[in-house]
């Protein structure tokens, strides 16, 4: 399987965040004690992290079961166990961490999401690491035929990165774009074909049928094999971004996840929860505006932030 780590140092930026802000590692670090204040306190920084009420609660109950096991525990004891629970729980979900596999060809990823995600940002990035970074045949198609400027903010990416542009007019049918991209892809031998969408609320009925037919239209040319879904969440979002995956999974089946914006986030939960709920795989993050502000999302390194002093 391919695997690119496209921007190491923006990780460990990015990830410096969470250590720096969340402060969980300080809270397992020197001589703490392991007393109801530090129950307390690790529960509401679990919360004020994004994980969520629930699961905050479980993963509290978890550790003071496993402390009273072990009766005694020492907090280095208690913290490798916090660790191991949440790799574990990580690790479970196929391709978290992972990079989009280009093991069918031409592989098709639409991107989804709400107004103002990063899509297109996103697919800008995924372009040019797949294109420059992987010597990858790429073609983006620009589906978001709705707001004015989508088509042109597109086609910029498509001449930062080099990587050729299918689109038509502003306001014509997307399943229509995306059904003359799949054909040039095709065509033209390509690896990777990249759909940018158009943002869309989930009460936004027209929208969602609009997304239905463009997924429909590209697995009935591409095969569903090839179709891969990819919902780009703003990392800034927190919870709601769980809601907002249940939503969208519920008109095309969501596949993967870009979580967007983390160079802004100081909170690492969304990905607990998004794992712990919806098992789709989060494959990379994006660390800032620029081409190569992309990271495959690594375990080990946002654990280690999150709990490692
Ligand atoms: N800091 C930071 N900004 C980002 C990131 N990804 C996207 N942005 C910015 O977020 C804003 C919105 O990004 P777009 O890519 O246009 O979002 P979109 O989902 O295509 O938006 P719509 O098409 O309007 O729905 C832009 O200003 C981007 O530069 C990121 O990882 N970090
Ligand atoms: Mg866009």
């Amino acid at each position: 399987m391919a695997f690119f780590n496209f921007s190491l140092k923006s990780i460990k930026a990015g990830l410096n965040n969470i250590k720096e802000k969340w402060g969980i590692s300080k809270l397992f670090s020197g001589k703490n004690k392991i007393d109801e204040a530090f129950w307390s306190e690790l529960e509401e920084k679990l919360i004020l992290g994004d994980v969520g009420v629930d699961y905050s609660e479980e993963i509290i109950d978890y550790l003071k079961g496993e402390a009273k096991r072990a009766k005694n525990i020492s907090i280095e004891e208690l913290r490798e166990i916090f660790m191991e629970k949440l790799s574990s729980e990580l690790e479970a979900v196929p391709g978290m961490g992972a990079a989009f596999e280009l093991d069918v060809r031409p592989l098709v990823l639409l991107l989804i999401g709400v107004n103002g995600s990063g899509k297109t940002t996103s697919a800008g990035k995924l372009a040019f690491q797949f294109k420059n970074h992987a010597g990858k045949n790429v073609l983006l198609a620009a589906g978001d035929t709705f707001r004015a400027a989508a088509v042109e903010q597109l086609k910029i990416w498509g001449e930062r990165t080099g990587v050729r542009v299918i689109a038509q007019e502003q306001g014509s049918d997307a399943a229509s774009v995306a059904f003359d991209a799949w054909r040039a892809a095709n065509n033209s031998n390509a690896d990777l074909l990249i759909v940018d969408t158009a943002g869309r609320l989930h009460d936004k009925h027209n929208l969602m049928e609009e997304l239905k037919k463009v997924y429909r239209v590209l697995v009935r040319e591409a095969g569903a094999e090839r179709v891969h879904v990819v919902l780009v969440l703003d990392a800034v979002s927190g919870q709601n971004s769980v809601m907002q995956a249940e939503t969208f999974n519920a008109a095309v089946p969501v596949n993967s996840i870009i979580l967007t914006k983390y160079d802004n986030s100081a909170k690492g939960g969304v990905i607990l929860s998004i794992a712990k709920k919806l098992k789709v795989p989060v494959r990379y993050i994006g660390l800032g505006e620029g081409e190569d502000d992309l990271s495959a999302f690594d375990i080990k390194a946002f654990i280690k932030a999150i709990i490692e002093d």
